[in-house]
């Protein structure tokens, strides 16, 4: 995964992103906002500890990890959630978030892009992050 680190990737396309906030509860004014920004990811290795760093007009959102080490995370839109982040492959991050819904989260990291899938309930929604040049 290191080979991925410090570089930026932005929001190029998202699908279901609405119902999937709509389905955790998200609030009207927030799923607008949430459904116009177009954040910058950037990931950061230092020996066993991961910070994924998101970056909107919204909102800047951190979370720093050791991979299958249980952390409290609060999400975007404000909720508290136990979250827990393994690797699977070489270039993989799972991230499953416990709260009143469970939510699964993706990130699969490619030269050009992150793939992030994001499910609960039904729903699956995919966004797309493309290298920065
Ligand atoms: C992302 O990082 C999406 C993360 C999902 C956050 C839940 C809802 C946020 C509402 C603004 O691309």
């Amino acid at each position: 995964l290191a080979a991925f680190a410090d570089k930026k990737y932005k929001l190029a396309s998202s699908d279901k992103f609405d119902d999937y906030m709509k389905a955790l509860g998200v609030s009207f004014v927030t799923r607008q906002v949430g459904n116009n920004v177009s954040p910058v990811v950037h990931l950061t290795v230092d020996g066993d500890k991961y910070t994924l760093t998101s970056t909107s007009t919204f909102k800047t959102s951190t979370i720093s990890f050791k991979l299958g080490e249980p952390f409290e995370q609060e999400t975007p839109d404000g909720r508290k959630v136990k979250a827990t982040i393994v690797l699977e492959g070489d270039n993989t991050l799972v991230e499953t978030q416990e709260g009143a819904k469970t939510t699964k989260i993706v990130r699969e990291f490619s030269a050009n892009e992150i793939k992030m899938v994001l499910t609960v309930d039904n729903i699956v929604c995919t966004r797309i992050y493309k290298l920065q040049e």
